[in-house]
Parts: structure tokens; C-alpha cells; sequence
């Protein structure tokens, strides 16, 4: 199973997965996450606001990965 995890509002790079550098460092706002994997991402937190990060997969989100996050 795999996980189509999307930011509202902000953008990121992927850093690393699974503690591997990442050599191709674009702009995105999903990020494809395999089981088991790990990231980690350096979030541009300058949209101000109320958002949203979860699963694009709708029984995913219904199960509770979803959660909000405030920027100010
Ligand atoms: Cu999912």
C-alpha cells in the first residue's frame, strides 16, 4: 500500500527517504510515501492560514490520515 500525501497550501521538497539523500530536489505539494518508508521534507510554510495535510485516498482519509496544521 501506498500513500499520496498532500499539503494544502504550501509547497515542499523531499529531502530524503528512508535517511537517502535526495539529488533531484523539486517543488511539490504530494509526495508518493511507500509503506514502511520514512521522509523527510523541508516545508516553504508562507501561505498564511488554516490547512490540510492527508492521503489523496478517500478510505484513508476516513480512516484518520488527515490532520491540520495553522500557519501564521
Ligand atoms: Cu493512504
Amino acid at each position: 500500500m501506498q500513500h499520496p500525501i498532500h499539503i494544502h497550501g504550501q509547497r515542499f521538497l523531499i529531502l530524503s527517504t528512508n535517511g537517502v539523500s535526495n539529488d533531484n530536489l523539486v517543488w511539490k505539494d504530494t509526495a508518493l510515501v511507500q509503506k514502511g518508508d520514512t521522509m523527510e521534507l523541508l516545508v516553504d510554510m508562507e501561505n498564511p492560514g488554516d490547512w490540510l495535510i492527508h492521503c489523496h485516498i478517500p478510505e484513508h482519509m476516513e480512516a484518520g490520515m488527515m490532520s491540520q496544521f495553522k500557519v501564521i
